[in-house]
């Protein structure tokens, strides 16, 4: 049975645009108590969610009783493959995974087309498809399905596909015996990530403080950055990568396509299209904002996210045309304090009059 389902994926590969694959048995994670540790230390600041998950991640039949193993899959995201043509921002630096359509809709959508296909085989079982919403603890059931190694930076590498990738799984009532060995650790001594980290949230390896992460910071976050970290934050509009286009096994892969910048040196004509990018955010209205980044994961962070992400790049990169947008927003009831951040910093580089 295992060989047949193989082949019925190896055929439906390509065209679903998976880059590997393999199964794992539904059991307590591996690194349950390392999460539940983690979530102890109070690191994953506001997402709540990853608390009320914890009973679940650790018993997934909790949930979904028949559930006996997992096909876990991987699709690259760089480059994307899921475009959008209007995509609204021209300069702003937006992560790599968020430089298309937001995967939580397309990616289930293709693990649903296999689900169908495996449903025709198997009519008495069950087969469930999730994407990083739900109460899963993907990359240490991916890293038991064979499809990485957890690197330093926290994230799941595979020596020949690099770590760009978003991981999915299907939950069926299978028995599957797994026959993927896992990947063995390839970080040695290297350190790149946690030394590359401009806010230090990478504590040690494989140990990160959420709340210090400009991914956080920019996409989940629902109040306005500590002050010591706003600086730290540089150009990041949405999102960050570093600690990923840095590490050695990406620059392989991907061969002089990524950026290790901190900040990105631009000349004079991105300064200008930076400009207008956050001249557009700091003025749109939320309904505008709203439609024009429908179905993009920017869509997530809403209105409130999006401009405080403006108003802290626009300080950063001391984008002296903004003044008035950014004086505009002074009196947002929840903005206004950093509003006023972003006109001292601006303030800094402005000409004095005589
Ligand atoms: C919350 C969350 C975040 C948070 C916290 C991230 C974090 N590192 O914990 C924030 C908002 C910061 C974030 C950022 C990003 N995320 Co995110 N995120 C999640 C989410 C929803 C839960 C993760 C979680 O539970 N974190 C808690 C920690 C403790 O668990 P963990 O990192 O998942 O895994 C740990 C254990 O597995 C453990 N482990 C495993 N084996 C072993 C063995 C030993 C010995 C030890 C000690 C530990 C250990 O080590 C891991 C690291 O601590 C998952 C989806 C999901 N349902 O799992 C996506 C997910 C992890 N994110 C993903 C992505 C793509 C990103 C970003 C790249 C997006 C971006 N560019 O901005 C960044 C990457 C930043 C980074 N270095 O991790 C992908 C990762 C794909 C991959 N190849 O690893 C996921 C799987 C979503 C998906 N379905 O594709 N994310
Ligand atoms: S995504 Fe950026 S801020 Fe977050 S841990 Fe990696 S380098 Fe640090
Ligand atoms: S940068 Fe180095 S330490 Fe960090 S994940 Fe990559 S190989 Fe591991």
């Amino acid at each position: 049975m295992t060989a047949l389902i193989t082949k019925l994926i190896k055929d439906e590969l390509p065209e679903l645009g998976f880059s590997h694959f393999g199964f794992s048995a539904l059991s307590k994670p591996l690194s349950f108590e390392f999460y539940q540790g983690w979530l102890n230390e109070g690191l994953h600041g506001d997402m709540k969610y990853l608390e009320d998950h914890a009973p679940i991640k650790e018993t997934p039949q909790a949930k979904w009783p028949r559930a006996q193993s997992a096909l876990v899959f991987a699709i690259p995201y760089f480059p994307h493959p899921e475009g959008k043509a209007d995509f609204p921002l021209k300069a702003a630096r937006v992560s790599l995974y968020a430089q298309g359509m937001d995967y939580h809709f397309w990616f289930r959508e293709r693990m649903q087309k296999l689900c169908t296909s495996l449903q025709e085989k198997f009519p008495d079982e069950e087969f469930l498809s999730f994407t990083d919403s739900s109460p899963i603890l993907e990359r240490d059931l991916a890293k038991r399905a064979g499809l990485g190694w957890v690197g330093k930076n926290t994230c799941l590498i595979h020596p020949k596909k690099g770590s760009l990738f978003f991981i999915g799984e299907i939950y069926t009532s299978l028995k599957m015996t797994t026959e993927f060995e896992p990947v063995p650790d390839f970080c040695g001594t290297c350190t790149r990530c946690i030394d590359i980290c401009p806010t230090g949230a990478l504590l040690e390896p494989r140990k990160m403080d959420a709340r210090k992460c400009i991914s956080y910071l920019t996409i989940e976050s629902r109040t306005l950055p500590p002050e010591e970290l706003r600086e730290k934050i540089g150009d990041w509009f949405f999102g960050c990568d570093l600690c990923q286009t840095v590490c050695p096994w990406n620059q392989k892969v991907f061969k002089g396509q990524l950026s290790i910048e901190t900040n990105l040196t631009l000349n004079e004509e991105q300064t200008q299209s930076l400009t207008e990018d956050l001249r557009y955010i700091l003025s749109a209205s939320g309904k505008k904002l709203e439609k024009d980044f429908w179905g993009t994961p920017l869509a997530r962070a809403g209105s409130f996210g999006l401009k405080k992400n403006a108003l802290i790049v626009a300080g950063n990169k001391k984008l002296l045309p903004l003044k008035e947008e950014v004086q505009k927003l002074t009196h947002h009831e929840k903005l206004g304090p950093l509003a006023l951040w972003t006109l001292k910093k601006l303030a800094s580089v402005e000409p004095e009059k005589s």
